[in-house]
């Protein structure tokens, strides 16, 4: 029995033996398994990683791996014009929600204002004749308005958006529907904040408005699809925080210069760039990008949304090889398009900001940055080819010719303008026009009689009936200001940049010739947004038809947010102003709620 048992307990042993090494074996099987497709896997990741871990020295010589580019870093502002010019013009609506958040456009953190949830803000596509309706909620914790930039807001002078001239800003929680008549305007505007120094914050959009009548004569101007590029420098630190350190007596009218730039809301930022003094929260981002189908042509439609600088745009080896530099506000449309040889090619798209105010630099800036433009089509081969560029002043560009010469003035002003640091004022810098620098009253001054203004506000009257308008506008500083009138296009028709000396024009002394020469009244240039060089003066003249009181300033942030404004008073009355017409009572009813 014993020996039985032992028998049976052995057999018990081999059995429990044979099924061990099953198990085991079924669990190698299993693991094996699943060790294979997760090998894979983990192969497929690393060499995914490695693609982003690129060295950043060989991505720059090589535009190569197109693997690399995250749809997140794309600067592909595409329009659709198609949407537009063959519909009926209407009621366009919008319904925005307005709030502040911290993002990091290129690396550094910032909070940024957001259009839901957007920076930059959407970008608003209409057509001639449309009238847009923007129902605007302001969830941010500061009180804001907007501005449609470029539009001539007939009939509309209260939803102009001014802070202190048209309108009392939304306040926190408030609401406000800006009614917004485009009449027979077309061309490439834009949106910002009208109130404080929001728009450095990020408060602006794009605006463009397609043209359903263009018939293109010449082939020069055909293309077959369009962008948009928002262009502009930035800073890390708020908006108000910059004006500040301007607006201190150590700046001594030294304008802070900017950390970098951004394209349609993106860039980069060398993180070990930053210094002690202005530390940042900083994480590393990949370049943006762009990819394009380059047998294509474009047509461009760029704007200067910065606060301070000026920039050139240059895409090289295309056949866009002009070389400008394009002012805060300012805009250039441009048609873009390849040779056959380089349709296939990776290029680049340099941006280059001016150093005209750089005059305290920022060594954490990287003033000229290029941005890969990927062949859609093609080997993605990069290119050595390198066109000339052309140099091009915007000051040099003349209008197409006028069916009649522009008519000799009704009314001639002259303003001088300078940003001076005064002992009265504590030796603060302030943006000067004449003897005014601006700030705004306790109500708009649409609704207030003009007897009431106080001596910030400096609003010639135009007169009671329609009139051409001449005004000259002489700069005295070393460094130029892009002067941007609300509602009217004007005719620029001189523009002259001083060599330091007394070389101002007075149109009120006109026995001595203006030394810029004669003016240019066959084809001028006709614009919204006007640099005013160093030392120099422009002259440009308007039909001044359209009621309201409309603002004229500095684009650059910093000089118009320590001063440097003023407005115009278009038909109304020579006391009361507007403050007992409609436009005046709805100012007034805005600022109530
Ligand atoms: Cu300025």
């Amino acid at each position: 029995m014993d020996g039985i048992r032992s028998l049976l307990g052995h057999g018990n042993e081999l059995a429990r033996h044979f099924c061990q090494r099953v198990r085991f074996r079924t669990l190698v099987f299993v693991l094996t398994l699943l060790f294979i497709p997760l090998t894979i896997l983990f192969i497929l990741y690393l060499q995914w990683h490695s693609a982003f871990e690129a060295p950043k020295a060989e991505m720059a010589e090589h535009f190569n791996p197109v693997m690399t580019l995250g749809p997140e870093r794309d600067l592909k502002f595409l329009l659709h014009p198609q949407d537009h010019v063959s519909r009926d013009p209407g009621i366009r609506h919008f319904s925005w929600n307005i709030t502040k958040g911290m993002i990091a456009p290129n690396g550094v953190q910032k909070d940024v204002f957001l259009i839901n949830n957007e920076f930059p803000g959407p970008t608003i596509e209409a057509r001639s004749g449309d009238t847009l309706e923007i129902e605007v909620f302001n969830f941010a914790e500061e009180e804001i308005s907007l501005h449609w930039h470029g539009l001539h807001m007939r009939g509309a002078n209260q939803m102009d958006g001014p802070v202190g001239i048209t309108q009392c800003a939304i306040k926190q929680w408030g609401r406000l529907t800006y009614q917004v008549p485009i009449g027979d305007q077309a061309g490439t505007f834009w949106y910002h904040a009208h109130s404080e120094v929001q728009r450095g914050d990020g408060l602006y959009g794009g605006l463009v408005v397609h043209n359903p009548t263009a018939s293109p004569e010449n082939i020069e101007y055909q293309y077959d699809n369009e962008l948009l590029f928002l262009v502009g420098d930035w800073y890390h630190w708020p908006a108000a925080r910059v004006l500040a350190t301007f607006m201190s007596p150590t700046s001594t009218g030294v304008e802070p210069c900017p950390d970098a730039l951004l394209i349609n809301g993106l860039g980069y930022f060398d993180c070990s760039m930053a210094t002690h003094g202005a530390p940042v929260n900083c994480s590393h981002v990949e370049k943006p990008w762009l990819m394009l189908n380059k047998k294509y042509r474009y047509r461009v439609r760029l704007v200067n949304v910065g606060s301070l600088t000026g920039f050139s745009f240059t895409i090289p080896d295309s056949n866009f090889v002009y070389h400008s530099i394009l002012y805060p506000a300012e805009r250039v449309d441009f048609i873009v398009s390849w040779p056959e040889s380089v349709t296939g090619a990776d290029t680049e798209v340099i941006i280059e900001l001016d150093d005209e105010f750089f005059l305290r630099p920022n060594f954490a800036l990287t003033p000229t940055q290029s941005f890969l433009l990927a062949a859609e089509s093609g080997k993605h081969q990069s290119t050595n080819n390198t066109t000339e560029v052309h140099r091009l002043s915007l000051r040099d560009v003349k209008g197409p010719p006028l069916a009649e010469p522009l008519p000799s003035p009704g009314k001639t002003f002259m303003i001088y303008t300078a940003i001076e640091a005064l002992t009265h004022l504590n030796n603060i810098p302030h943006g000067f026009i004449n003897h005014a620098f601006w700030e705004p009253q306790n109500l708009p001054l649409v609704s207030l009689d003009r007897e009431i203004w106080d001596s910030h506000q400096l609003v010639p009257w135009t007169g009671s009936e329609p009139t051409w308008v001449e005004l000259t506008i002489n700069n005295i500083d070393a460094n130029g200001h892009p002067f941007h009138l609300h509602r009217f296009d004007f005719h620029v028709i001189t523009s002259y940049e001083g060599k330091g000396g007394w070389d101002y024009y007075n149109p009120f002394t006109p026995t001595r010739p203006p030394r810029g020469g004669p003016f240019n009244l066959e084809n001028p240039i006709h614009k919204d947004t006007v640099y005013v060089p160093p030392w120099g003066y422009v002259v440009i003249r308007f039909l001044a038809d359209n009621e309201g009181i409309w603002a004229l300033h500095c684009h650059v942030l910093w000089h118009q947010g320590s001063g440097m404004s003023m407005a115009f008073q278009v038909l109304g009355h020579e006391q009361k102003g507007f403050s007992d017409s409609i436009v005046g009572l709805s100012a007034e009813n805005l600022c109530m709620t």
